[in-house]
């Protein structure tokens, strides 16, 4: 795979509740007070396709959804959202910052519902077309907390994956710390359990390394 030359990508991943739209909202705001240009997605979603994709994926009603049918579709929005969206977004020269992308498949599907990782590594470089993120932070909590935070959300009505057990997510949590291990140039463990504000700082430091200098 090869990282953007151009625009920079910088993708959120992590379990369920782990903090990663709070993160990724709280890194636009320092982006927008620095004036730099980005483009803030999410997956699965961020096109109109995306967006009716993920509702057959996170409807409860869609309960005999199988696992297959599952990688499938969470990669065909990705796909998508890479050739209408990200492609150009980069091309353009922008800061594309994305809550979750290739390897929530990985963790999720490999890890938490057994499916090949090598089908699942094929599947992603097809989809994302070989466009790979240029820092990814996986916001690390345990499963116990995380399913905490998600039960005190406002309006918080379980989804179809959010309904599965703990056991899936301890899969899930081994399953991203094993990639973070093998990628360790690109991706960030950080310790999500500490408060929303000095995650957002640890965060922006690492961020400002990557960020072009001549804006
Ligand atoms: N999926 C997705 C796959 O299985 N395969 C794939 O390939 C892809 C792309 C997506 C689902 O699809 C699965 C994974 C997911 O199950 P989603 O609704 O987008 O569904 O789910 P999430 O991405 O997990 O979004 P969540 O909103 O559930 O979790 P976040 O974004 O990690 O957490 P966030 O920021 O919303 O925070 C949750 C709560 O915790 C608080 C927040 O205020 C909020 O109330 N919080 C903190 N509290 C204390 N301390 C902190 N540091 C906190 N940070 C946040």
């Amino acid at each position: 795979m090869t990282c953007s030359r151009q625009g920079i990508l910088i993708t959120f991943e992590g379990c369920d509740g782990g903090g990663k739209t709070t993160q990724l909202q709280l890194l636009a705001e320092r982006l927008k007070q620095a004036k730099r240009a980005f483009l803030a997605l999410r997956e699965p979603g961020g096109t109109d396709i995306g967006e009716t994709v993920r509702s057959i994926l996170l409807q409860k009603k869609h309960s005999s959804l199988c696992a297959e049918s599952e990688l499938l579709l969470f990669e065909a929005a990705r796909a998508q959202l890479v050739h209408e969206v990200i492609h150009p977004a980069l091309n353009e020269g922008k800061v594309v910052l994305c809550d979750r992308f290739m390897d929530s498949t990985t963790a999720y599907q490999g890890a938490g519902r057994h499916l090949s990782l090598e089908a699942i590594d094929v599947m992603n470089a097809f989809a994302t077309d070989d466009v790979c993120p240029n820092m990814t932070f996986l916001l690390d909590v345990p499963p116990e907390i995380s399913r905490q935070r998600i039960l005190q959300r406002m309006f918080s009505d379980l989804d179809r994956m959010e309904g599965e057990e703990l056991s899936f997510y301890e899969r899930v949590r081994k399953g991203y710390l094993r990639l973070a291990a093998t990628h360790p140039e690109r991706i960030t463990v950080v310790d999500a359990c500490r408060d929303k504000q000095t995650v957002a700082d640890f965060i922006w430091e690492k961020v400002q390394c990557i960020l072009p200098t001549d804006e």
